[in-house]
């Protein structure tokens, strides 16, 4: 490797870690987001999730196609009863029991907000705690503007309660990403993570089913490569300079409120022809010039990628200047990983998060073709779209208690 990332935060761990969590599925989008990620970890081929699914909707459990049967739970709706009676946290956790949990590092519940299913979170966190010493971290996934006010309304009360109960919640705005995959351009962008080690066929993006497996692809892929970030001394990845561990991952989510992750990735130019080009310039140039403008343009890759994470590609869009910790992360080969581009990058979180704390690492893997940057952001103050649901909210309740008055239902 020719960098020497020893000037950030430098970690000496005997083995690096991969970040091990129970991934927890509830209702439609929970549950769909937690196959997605199970199909992910299983093809990647160094398995670190664990997933569990619940819902009382069969067929949507039915039509699930990486978890195994026994990771689906169903429990039947009986007469009018809420999900939250139905679902037996204990006996989900029992089953959860059942396999191998040694090792895990957290419990991620996975979940739709304004849905009915995560009514059924409170029970089931509370259970989590007694099984896990670990933390309990939340992604949960905001509606779009077109479902309607009554849906915001209940994902703005969904997310504060959430957000009281969890160490951590990773939140994915719909409505940006629905919006933003409406745009053409966009879709490579989309699909790409380390892209050749992940790569997934989008089914009909036009209906719900295809627009969601395109949203889920895009949230699986960046909890994927965050939980790799320690995935290193395996065959066919190099070793990294600066390891972002399991700890490191945690530490920065951990009681840090609502969190954004930006991912942003590129192809890198043709290896071969680079060296054809370059041995055919070289005769008659001197190899110092271009080993610069080499340098250089792999350090304004590096920066480039950063700002499209931060600025085009987070996962609920944000001020960068609200957070309170940031993590950010190079992945592709090591050739491709400049330290100039990374310190860069760093130097840039350290001067623009209202927090002090940033952590950066790098994660060499030899036979990708793609660089990526993926930022996590956490202790944001504020996010536009979640004030945008809390304001829909207010005016909503405002608008029922008018039409109740007035003898009116809405
Ligand atoms: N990203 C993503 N969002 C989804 C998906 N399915 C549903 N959603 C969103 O999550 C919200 C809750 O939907 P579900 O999870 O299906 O709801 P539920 O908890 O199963 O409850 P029901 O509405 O009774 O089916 C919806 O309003 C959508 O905005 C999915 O597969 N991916
Ligand atoms: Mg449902």
């Amino acid at each position: 490797m020719d960098i020497c990332l020893t000037t950030i935060i430098q970690l000496q761990y005997e083995r690096w870690q991969l970040v091990r969590i129970l991934a927890i599925g509830l209702g439609g989008a929970g549950s769909r987001i937690v196959d997605t990620l199970h199909r992910h970890d299983r093809k990647s081929g160094l398995p670190c999730v664990e997933g569990i699914v619940i819902d009382i909707d069969p067929n949507l459990l039915r039509s699930l196609v990486s978890l195994p049967e026994e990771a689906r739970m169903f429990f039947p709706l009986v007469g009018r009863a809420r999900p939250e009676r139905v679902v037996n946290a204990e006996e989900v956790l029992s089953q959860v029991m059942r396999e191998d949990m040694a090792g895990i590092d957290a419990v991620l519940i996975c979940v739709g907000l304004g849905g009915k299913m995560v009514d059924a979170a409170p029970a089931l966190i509370h259970e989590c705690r007694r099984s896990f010493s670990d933390p309990v971290f939340a992604l949960a996934v905001l509606p779009c503007l077109e479902e309607g006010a009554c849906i915001q309304a209940k994902a703005g009360d969904d997310l504060e309660m959430l957000e009281r109960l969890v160490d951590g919640v990773i939140l994915f705005d719909n409505e940006t990403w629905h919006a933003r995959m409406s745009q053409p351009s966009s879709s490579q962008g989309l699909r790409g993570i380390l892209p050749d080690q992940i790569a997934s066929r989008i089914l009909e993006p036009e209906t719900p089913g295809g627009v969601y497996a395109e949203l889920n692809e895009n949230i699986a892929r960046r909890i994927s490569l965050l939980l790799r970030a320690g995935e290193l001394d395996q065959q066919g990845i190099e070793s990294a300079q600066t390891v972002l561990d399991a700890g490191e991952v945690l530490n920065t989510i951990t009681g840090m409120g609502i969190c954004a992750i930006g991912y942003a990735v590129e192809k890198l130019p043709d290896q071969q022809l680079t060296r054809f080009f370059k041995s055919n310039i070289i005769q008659k140039s001197k190899p110092t010039v271009i080993e610069s403008d080499d340098q250089y343009k792999k350090a304004s890759r590096v920066v480039d990628l950063a700002k499209r994470a931060v600025y085009k590609e987070l996962s609920i869009p944000c001020d960068l200047t609200g957070a309170e910790k940031a993590l950010v992360l190079v992945a592709g080969p090591s050739s491709a990983i400049s330290l100039k581009g990374y310190q860069t990058v760093q130097r840039w979180m350290d001067q623009s998060i209202g927090g002090l704390e940033v952590r950066a690492g790098d994660y060499p893997i030899s036979r990708s073709s793609y660089l990526g940057v993926i930022v996590i952001l956490s202790g944001l103050s504020s996010i536009p779209r979640v004030e945008q649901v809390k304001e829909i909210r207010d005016r909503y309740r405002k608008e029922c208690e008018m039409a109740h008055l007035q003898g009116d239902e809405p």
